[in-house]
């Protein structure tokens, strides 16, 4: 069976103002329809197809080496994506709690280092990426990755990404990444990620 879009869980408004309905809009029936579509092509004739996307991307080097880069790209787009979008609530923000808070504390020092810590991630990452919270089999992790490579391929575990390509932000920050940062934060869906933890962990 192809992989398919999901549905956003929210509306596209839903995540005003921090992020534009627009933005959302053109994200997510756009940019993420077409990741879909082009792992679907590339995988055509091929049984990986058939893998839940997380178990393909942990088996890259099994795609025929003509449609690697395709599937390494376009899957990772899916996954990434759909990550994200399960990430951010209209009610998101503040802080975690629980064991997420106190794993965030020792890993990093406080919740304040680990926000200045995804933020030089993600400013840190030149032209198009990611910035990641990521469970590493041990403990919490803060790193970046290029284009759409997601952390699964290295055989981390993504808890929360923040998507810094252009297209996540450029209609209302334009070239203003540290403030789409910043405000994206006012929507982070913890119990989403306090969930993902505990299921690495
Ligand atoms: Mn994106």
């Amino acid at each position: 069976m192809p992989y398919t879009l999901p549905d956003l869980p929210y509306p596209f408004d839903a995540l005003e103002p921090y992020i534009d309905a627009r933005t959302m809009e053109v994200h997510h029936d756009k940019h993420h329809q077409t990741y879909v579509t082009n792992l679907n092509a590339a995988l055509e004739g091929s049984d990986l197809g058939e893998l839940p996307i997380a178990e393909l991307l942990t088996k890259l080097d099994e795609v025929a080496p003509d449609k690697r880069n395709a599937v390494r790209n376009n899957g990772g787009g899916h996954y990434n994506h759909s990550l994200f979008w399960e990430s951010l609530s209209g009610s998101g923000g503040g802080e975690p709690s629980g064991e997420l808070a106190s794993a965030i504390s020792s890993a990093f020092g406080s919740f304040a280092d680990f926000q200045a810590k995804i933020k030089a991630a993600g400013l840190g990452q030149f032209g198009s990426g990611w910035a990641w919270l990521v469970h590493d089999g041990s403990g919490l992790e803060v790193l970046a990755t290029p284009n759409q490579d997601s952390p699964i391929s290295a055989g981390k575990t993504p808890l929360l990404g923040v998507d810094v390509w252009e297209h996540a932000y450029y209609l209302l920050y334009q070239n203003r990444r540290p403030d789409y940062i910043d405000a994206w934060w006012n929507v982070v869906n913890w119990d989403t990620v306090a969930a993902r933890l505990s299921a690495a962990s």
